[in-house]
């Protein structure tokens, strides 16, 4: 297959400290020394710089950002999460090609990533801008043998991840605002969708879609989230490797999702904690049948957040938007 060539030829080129003849190179790969030549040519028009130096061969000495899985698989150690990943240039939503994998019996950690979405989804309906280029926006498959009740606290795995992936990659500290949301000071850089395809008492697959303004400038997020969104270069004034951040967050989730098949969710749980935005606040829940005012006394057990009115009731909130006012 034309990709696996083009991972390979990637990998060892990496790897390599110096020069790699296109003979070994074609002897490794098991092609000819022509493919060997089209596919850095490709690699060329795509931004990588090649350098060819007469009777030693190739060697990379400047890459694009980009997402290739060659790049995202260089060096990560996991066994499961994103060892096998699809990469398209553009997409509708990566999470409708995720679902058609996931029915086709993709296997668990699969992920599907994309440069564009031109149809990003959030909840309940709403979009999710997804530009060419500067962001990561990617599907992975899970399929936990879990009830679909518990689903949720998958969502909350997820976000633990990315706010451990984002602070090894950056050293940015991110919060996160229940459930799906990653905020820097207050803004949000990251949104998570977590869908299941599930019967009534088991789940087949958890698909969990993670967006993440990586590189987006300022004046490309629309007129009408410029003022809650934000993004990793932004917040940190430094561009920031794409394929790194992807890859540490896979490192990142495939521990806590070992650690949350074996001891369940309370691990979790605590480290959750240790990054929420929310806990001990005021905040305004807004649910599909009301409103909500009160403080956000915590999470149970299952990932339910609780919050107490001013008559002194605790709510169990399953889904809701939560805003943090300001003061
Ligand atoms: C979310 O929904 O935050 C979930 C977003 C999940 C996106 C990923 S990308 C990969 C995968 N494929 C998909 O198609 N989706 C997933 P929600 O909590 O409903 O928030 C949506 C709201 O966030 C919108 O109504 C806007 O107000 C705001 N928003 C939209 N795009 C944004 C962006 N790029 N950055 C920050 N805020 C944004």
């Amino acid at each position: 297959m034309q990709s696996s060539t083009r991972e390979r030829l990637i990998s060892l080129l990496s790897e390599s400290d110096d020069h790699m003849s296109g003979q070994k190179l074609s002897e490794i790969i098991g092609c000819s020394r022509t493919a060997i030549w089209k596919h850095i040519e490709e690699l060329r028009k795509e931004g990588y710089v090649v350098e060819a130096v007469q009777k030693k061969g190739y060697r990379i000495i400047d890459r694009p950002n980009n997402l290739h899985p060659g790049e995202i698989k260089h060096h990560m150690e996991t066994e499961k999460i994103g060892q096998v990943i699809h990469y398209e240039p553009s997409v509708t939503s990566t999470q409708e090609i995720a679902h058609k994998f996931a029915l086709n019996d993709a296997e668990e950690g699969t992920i599907v990533i994309a440069d564009e979405q031109t149809l990003g989804k959030g909840r309940l309906g709403r979009s999710w801008h997804s530009p060419k280029g500067n962001g990561i926006w990617m599907s992975i498959i899970l399929r936990p043998n879990i009830p679909p009740q518990r689903a949720p606290q998958l969502t909350l795995l997820a976000a633990v991840s990315v706010v451990q992936g984002i602070k090894e990659v950056t050293d940015l500290d991110a919060q996160i605002k229940w459930p799906n949301d990653i905020l820097i000071e207050g803004k949000k850089v990251v949104g998570i969708l977590t869908e299941l395809q599930a019967e009534a008492d088991r789940v087949n697959s958890v698909i969990i879609g993670i967006g993440i303004n990586v590189n987006t400038p300022e004046e490309v997020f629309p007129e009408e989230i410029k003022k809650i969104a934000t993004s990793l270069k932004v917040q940190s004034g430094k561009e920031i490797e794409r394929a790194h951040l992807v890859r540490a967050i896979m490192e990142k989730m495939e521990k806590l999702y070992h650690l949350y098949l074996e001891h369940g969710f309370a691990p979790i749980k605590l480290l959750w904690e240790g990054s929420a935005a929310s806990l001990g606040r005021r905040v305004k829940v807004r649910t599909i049948t009301g409103e909500l005012y009160g403080k956000a006394k915590g999470i149970t057990e299952e990932g339910v957040l609780l919050v107490e009115d001013d008559e002194g009731e605790v709510h169990r909130v399953y889904s809701a938007d939560i805003e943090l006012p300001q003061n």
